[in-house]
């Protein structure tokens, strides 16, 4: 528990804000660059991915900062107690408070084997057992030795879960697709709404299709009534109770409601309470992904997480690359008013990473209360939104260039394509466009220039750029299932990072447990026969107009 209850207590906070006075308020990026010819090198990080050797580059010189600002902001990392919350993560310490649990995905991870506690006792050896389990499991299922009821090999996975159940194995096995086997049909389920799992169960055949029903809770409303609904329609065709076993696995921490939908302790995969939800894609709850690209590259992904790991836990502040990419997130929120953070991968099949980051952020930080109990006196988790680029740039990046926000942006792009189709072109125009975002959100375009160019005079202004927005260029060699890995890594310390800064418990998700309770007042209201009068007169309004419009008298 930090000493400080507010980050604006902190020392060194009211240096950064005289900091901001002097530099921020004037800065102008192409100058910096004018000035200083090195200032790409100095302010750029690279990581080393132990896996493979290769290297990720962070490129932080176009971002409103200086050496300076990054020696201030490292001093609020260290006022704020940064340092001592990752190690007693790392140590299995129960940092997220309110719920009485340690934060331990790093653990899920360990490939080199570090002793790793909880309460005093390893978790090493349960880690790595249901890992083996995994394995034997995704090898069986890969190669046809487990077969359905039939004795027909598995074509189908149907993954049945929701929130940090679904968006992590949707997100890889999206971006690791070139590693995954193509013969082999995927679908994740996870809204309430009927269609998701409708349109999934009109492709399937019973008989070789693996379900795979994954919540930590197993008392999850939408996985629960969605397995129980495919659980009804495998039986209408299996009939025998038996078969059961062939087609329904649980990954889930509950034992006892996994044993009373009907799976088979054997058919569990188990993983304890210190796994977050939206941490979780690296434990039993990661099996869709293995199954699909294979254990082989299911460790490398995890490898991958553990060099950043590492990397985080071992390197000092000022060459820290995710604990600067979270400083730089409090910098633009708390300093220059930024609400947002957009996040950009220049990759297809990681279309899916935004979502995934959205849930990582805005839940881990969408806080107003710090660790003390008392309400911030700033503001924290910036609004992460993103789609793929170059997609992107023929809808949105328009607020970007010319809008009246601020918007820290970061481009993410690997040198290598999986599809070097064309003799490389459309990954050399793709890398064009990611070089050519970055530079023109920086430089802008002056009245100079728009003129020079032709434009008539009442449309100079309409055509003016100011630039002057901040952007990280991420640049990975390629997107490998390590590669993978340690950017969510970065993103997972990143978050961890501005959590700590901002004095708030980056683990708990009350607001999600609230939506968890909510609806289930009102779905016993609609069995209810006449007029509702029991909410405001909107609610009971619009569920009576409901009520009519559905049919339900
Ligand atoms: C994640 C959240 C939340 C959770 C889902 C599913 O951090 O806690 O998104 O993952 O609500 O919960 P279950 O896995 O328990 O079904």
């Amino acid at each position: 528990m930090a000493e400080f209850a507010q980050m604006l207590d902190l020392p060194s906070w009211s240096k950064l804000q005289k900091h901001h006075e002097e530099l921020g308020v004037n800065i102008v990026l192409k100058e910096f660059f004018q000035k200083d010819p090195e200032r790409f090198r100095k302010l750029s990080r690279t990581f080393k991915n132990t896996v493979d050797g290769s290297e990720i580059l962070f490129d932080f010189s176009k971002n409103f900062i200086t050496e300076e600002t990054i020696q201030i902001l490292v001093q609020v990392a260290k006022d704020a107690g940064l340092e001592k919350l990752r190690d007693d993560m790392f140590a299995g310490e129960k940092i997220n408070f309110t719920e009485k649990r340690a934060v331990y995905h790093v653990a899920l991870r360990n490939v080199s084997n570090q002793p790793m506690q909880v309460d005093g006792k390893s978790v090493v050896e349960e880690v790595n057992s249901v890992l083996d389990h995994m394995k034997d499991f995704s090898d069986q299922v890969r190669d046809g030795q487990w077969k359905g009821y039939t004795g027909k090999k598995i074509k189908t996975i149907i993954n049945i879960g929701i929130g940090g159940s679904d968006l992590g194995p949707v997100m890889v096995t999206e971006a690791l697709k070139p590693y995954g086997d193509r013969d082999m049909k995927l679908h994740f389920v996870s809204n309430i709404d009927g269609t998701h799992m409708a349109e999934a169960l009109k492709d399937s055949d019973p008989e070789d299709t693996l379900f795979l029903v994954a919540s930590k809770t197993f008392t999850t409303a939408e996985t629960v009534t969605n397995a129980n609904s495919a659980k009804h329609w495998f039986m209408e065709k299996a009939k025998d109770e038996k078969a059961i076993a062939k087609h329904f696995v649980a990954l889930s921490t509950n034992v006892e409601e996994v044993t009373k939908f009907g799976i088979d302790k054997e058919n569990m995969f188990g993983f304890e309470s210190w796994v977050g939800g939206r941490y979780s894609v690296w434990s039993a709850i990661g099996l869709s992904v293995a199954i699909y690209i294979g254990f082989k590259n299911f460790h490398d992904f995890l490898a991958g997480a553990h060099a950043m790991d590492m990397h985080f836990k071992n390197t000092p502040l000022e060459q820290n690359i995710p604990v600067i990419g979270g400083l730089l997130s409090v910098w633009y929120s708390d300093c220059f008013g930024a609400q947002t953070h957009l996040v950009s991968p220049f990759d297809q099949y990681m279309h899916r990473f935004p979502a995934y980051l959205q849930q990582l952020s805005m839940e881990s930080n969408g806080k107003a209360i710090t660790r003390s109990g008392d309400y911030v006196k700033y503001t924290t988790g910036a609004i992460l939104f993103g789609e793929p680029a170059t997609n992107a740039q023929h809808s949105f990046y328009q607020l970007l260039h010319q809008g009246t926000k601020l918007i820290p942006t970061d481009f993410i792009l690997a040198a290598e394509s999986h599809n070097p189709i064309e003799n490389n072109v459309h990954q050399k125009m793709l890398a064009s466009n990611f070089f050519a975002q970055a530079e023109a959100l920086m430089v802008g375009k002056d009245e100079n220039q728009v003129k020079a160019e032709g434009a008539p005079d009442d449309l100079v202004p309409h055509k003016k750029f100011l630039g002057n927005r901040p952007t990280t260029s991420i640049l990975a060699q390629k997107i490998t299932p390590s590669t993978l890995g340690a950017l969510i890594a970065y993103y997972e310390h990143f978050t961890f990072t501005e959590g700590a800064i901002w004095n708030i418990n980056s683990f708990d998700q009350w607001g999600v447990e609230l939506g968890k309770s909510l609806a289930k007042k009102i779905q016993a209201e609609l069995d209810q026969s006449g007029e509702n009068t029991t909410h405001d007169s909107s609610t009971s309004g619009l569920i009576n107009e409901f009520k009519k419009k559905a049919g339900i008298a």
